[in-house]
């Protein structure tokens, strides 16, 4: 079995990129896009092959590839994500997708952006958020609950996405912004609060045996450096500063699949 992530380079637009809770600051392309490709190194580094869909230049936030489809192991669901201008990235991914998976798709009235969902088990997590309505919450429950799985939605304040919040660090331990989302929602589960100081820390990008999370969140990264040691698991820093200020985390740049 091999793990694949599909990741998509930097556009040359990104400056133009939508932002909701940030204010626009200068954003250094080829500062970004160096980042952008030590992440994928760091992927590789945890056991992943690369594969890439084809650059858009002219869809500014297409490197955050999570917020356009959802991937399980028996399917892969096509989002619409709930600005309009990021519905035009999907073309560039689905036949990437639809070489390991069958997909389907969440339709209108419904929207749903992949930052907003979260898995743990067979349990989905979905943020109601400026991005995602009911009816894509209710579309998506439609589509995976005959695959077994579950969908709850959650509410999420002050911040853009469910997983902007709260990331799974392991498979039985989540770590969470408590001001933005009401741990409670989540259930029995083992819980990691970021560090007061560090609000944007929630967001940790766990793949395998390790853990791909931004060094700019020192304190926090103490956090989960004490509690991946206590499982035998990796951390790989890294230095995601300029994707930052477009507001997306190390989540949002890849989709995770296993294939083979
Ligand atoms: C947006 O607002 O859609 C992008 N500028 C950032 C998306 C980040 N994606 C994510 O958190 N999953």
């Amino acid at each position: 079995m091999s793990r694949i992530a599909i990741t998509r380079q930097v556009s040359r637009s990104i400056v133009h990129c939508e932002l909701t809770h940030l204010a626009r600051e200068p954003i250094d392309y080829a500062r970004a896009v160096e980042q952008h490709e030590a992440y994928e190194a760091a992927l590789v580094q945890l056991g992943c092959e690369i594969v890439r869909a084809p650059a858009a230049h002219d869809l500014p936030d297409a490197v955050f590839v999570e917020d356009v489809a959802l991937v399980m192991d028996e399917v892969a669901v096509m989002t619409r994500p709930g600005a309009e201008s990021r519905r035009a990235e999907l073309p560039g991914v689905e036949p990437l997708l639809a070489r390991y998976r069958d997909v389907v798709r969440i339709e209108a009235p419904g929207t749903l952006d992949g930052g907003d969902v979260l898995l743990v088990g067979r349990r989905f997590f979905v943020g109601r958020s400026s991005r995602t309505n009911d009816a894509g919450i209710v579309h998506l429950r439609a589509l995976v609950s005959e695959h077994g799985y579950s969908v709850d939605a959650v509410d999420v304040r002050g911040c853009l996405h469910l997983k902007s919040a709260v990331t799974a660090v392991g498979e039985s331990t989540l770590l969470g912004n408590g001001t933005w989302v009401d741990r409670g929602a989540f259930g029995d589960v083992a819980w990691i609060d970021v560090d007061p100081a560090e609000p944007h820390a929630a967001n940790a990008l766990w793949v395998g045996d390790g853990v791909i999370y931004p060094r700019a969140y020192s304190r926090t990264a103490a956090l989960v450096r004490t509690h991946l040691d206590s499982k035998g698991m990796l951390l790989r820093l890294v230095d995601a500063s300029e994707l930052a200020k477009a507001e997306g985390g190390v989540t949002c740049c890849s989709l995770i699949l296993t294939s083979g």
